[in-house]
């Protein structure tokens, strides 16, 4: 793992955005964790987490024109994260992102921010069966651009809906990459080694049997 890894995963700790206990999730299932990035909800700890996105953005060397953060979530995403990219490591990044609601007065449409032209990069929180991403992809192509990959805070490595995981579906189906900060197999290996809860490494074991890939 690396630092900006490790450091979310504690922090993400620290302030009750990653949880144990039993959670259900969108599509039904019962987890024994939950990732919740709402719970960044302050200038600083925001700033943290735009500061692993974008350490994850230029570890993977994709190559994009625009950040992307659906609404309503990515939207802090998207903003806070071309804020670190610019402010911490010189990167100009243009940013967009989309209105749910088309609005039919003053500058109308449905995008705000930079026109979505050229690569586009999606910013998201989590990927679990894939939904939110495949929704983007076509937001983005109907703009006339096109995606160029999609990074997340969280993988939870799930089946999507064939055999291989919603992450492998998203990259086989529209052929662009996907970068996650964390995977599930990161907070199993983290759990293993700092928490003295061998009961909660099985639990999570267990589920990854159960819906992982
Ligand atoms: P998909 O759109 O099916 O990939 O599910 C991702 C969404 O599930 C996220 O955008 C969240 O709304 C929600 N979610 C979390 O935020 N954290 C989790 O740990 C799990 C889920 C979930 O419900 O699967």
């Amino acid at each position: 793992m690396h630092d900006y890894q490790r450091e979310l995963l504690s922090f993400a700790t620290e302030i009750g955005a990653l949880k144990f206990g039993d959670f259900t999730l969108k599509s039904g299932r019962q987890s024994p964790y939950f990732f919740n990035a709402g719970l960044f909800n302050t200038g600083g700890r925001l700033a943290r987490l735009a500061q692993a996105y974008a350490a994850a953005i230029l570890t993977s060397g994709i190559a994009f024109d625009v950040l992307y953060g659906p609404a309503y979530k990515g939207i802090p995403l998207a903003a806070a994260t071309a804020v670190a990219l610019a402010t911490q490591h010189g990167r100009e990044t243009p940013y967009a992102f989309n209105r749910k609601e088309a609005k039919d007065h003053g500058e109308g449409g449905t995008i705000v921010g930079t026109p979505l032209e050229g690569r586009v990069l999606i910013i998201d929180d989590v990927i679990t069966a894939g939904t939110s991403v495949r929704e983007s992809v076509e937001i983005i192509r109907a703009a006339g651009a096109e995606p160029a990959g999609v990074v997340i805070a969280l993988d939870r490595q799930e089946r999507g809906r064939d055999a291989g995981s919603a992450v492998q579906e998203v990259q086989g189906t529209y052929g662009i990459p996907v970068q996650s900060i964390l995977t599930l197999k990161d907070l199993i290996a983290y759990l293993d080694e700092s928490a003295n809860d061998q009961g909660l490494v099985k639990a999570m074991q267990d589920y990854r049997s159960r819906y992982g890939v």
